[in-house]
């Protein structure tokens, strides 16, 4: 019987590896290593452990319904359209009530933001314990669900300023603000990848315990990858910069993968280097993707893994919020390939 190895995403044997024959990897579980993390933070409440604890818990009853979702009646329409004015898929609904009613009972969460909800919700004030806010895209890509192509949920996790009495206006901060940011992909193997702002980790879900366990620690994409992602059906409507940058992808040798569902394209992207865009666009001048609950994790995720997100020119996580769908046009990825998009967008 062969020795079992660590998993790591570098492929390098792991520290822990001992002796010959001997098993000393240490299987770690999400739980315990924000726990870990934490224990290293003196005045650490534990409360925000049990929210990634609580999202956890959502992710997995996602995952379960997304694998299942013809069984149990989530592929189509909802027959509503949400506040964006988008036809809600019925999965967008459960995801969007399984996260509500898991972080609804966390004693610590001031505000919940979801973009299948208006307005944010206010679970509690800073005076009754609400110390945090959290926003989410509970199934981003579900239009993509019918084909059994991977899904996502992703979220941020902001400090609740007690003195700002609208939920709109405290939500509304810029993406340098963020405590935590992440995402699960529903994909081939369901991944759960954060930051705390101190690297990003990914695990993977062991379903024969229930775990989501340590398979990526301190992730970190390559500097350049020559792959671009991007909606190119989209091309003409896109500004000029951008249509420079795809003629002189197309003239260098680039090649071109694109999902349509922003978590499976962002996690290659992670994985693997090279550049994701949705620039405006003849239907979505100002972006399609939102700021707050899309762009701005995925963004702190990206730069804590070395890469770079801009909106447009700007650090996309440095725009001031004004409100909670707000759009924004995105590139992000190695930095290398954000900067050969830059050096277009300057003309
Ligand atoms: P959603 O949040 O309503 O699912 O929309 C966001 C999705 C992203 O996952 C993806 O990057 C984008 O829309 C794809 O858009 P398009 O079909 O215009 O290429
Ligand atoms: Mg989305």
């Amino acid at each position: 019987m062969s020795t079992p190895k660590a998993s790591t995403n570098s492929g390098q044997s792991s520290p822990h590896q001992a002796a010959r024959g001997v098993v000393t990897d240490n299987l770690l579980s999400l739980q315990t290593f924000i726990l870990d993390e934490e224990a290293r933070h003196p005045h650490a409440s534990g409360e925000f452990s049990w929210i990634i604890s609580a999202i956890s818990l959502a992710a997995k009853m996602i995952a379960y319904k997304v694998r299942h979702v013809r069984l149990q009646g989530g592929v189509g329409s909802q027959g509503d359209v949400n506040v964006q004015g988008e036809e809600q898929i019925k999965m967008d609904v459960i995801a969007n009530e399984v996260i509500m009613r898991v972080l609804g009972s966390r004693h610590s969460i001031a505000v919940l933001g979801s973009e299948e909800d208006e307005q944010p919700t206010i679970l509690r004030r800073g005076s009754e314990g609400g110390k945090y806010c959290v926003l989410f895209d509970p199934l981003d890509g579900s239009s993509n669900l019918d084909t059994a192509v991977g899904v996502g949920t992703i979220f941020t996790i902001l400090l609740n300023d007690p003195t700002i009495p609208g939920a709109v206006e405290t939500v509304c901060q810029p993406g340098t603000k963020q405590v935590a940011a992440g995402y699960v992909l529903y994909g081939s193997s369901t991944v759960f990848v954060i930051t705390t702002g101190h690297g990003v980790h990914m695990f993977e879900l062991d379903m024969s315990v229930g775990s989501f366990l340590l398979v990526s620690r301190d992730l970190k994409m390559p500097r350049t990858c020559k792959v671009y992602s991007v909606n190119e059906a989209n091309t003409e409507g896109f500004p000029e910069g951008y249509q420079r940058y795809l003629k002189w992808a197309h003239a260098n040798d680039y090649s071109s993968r694109y999902i349509g569902s922003m978590v499976a394209d962002v996690h290659r992207t992670l994985v693997k280097g090279g550049v994701f865009l949705y620039p405006p666009t003849a239907k979505h001048a100002g972006g399609k993707l939102r700021l707050l609950y899309e762009a701005n994790p995925m963004s702190f995720l990206v730069e804590q893994a070395g890469g770079m997100s801009v909106s447009g020119t700007k650090r996309t996580m440095e725009i001031q919020p004004k409100e909670l769908h707000e759009r924004t046009p995105l590139v992000m990825g190695s930095s290398g390939e954000v900067e050969h998009v830059l050096r277009h967008l300057r003309g």
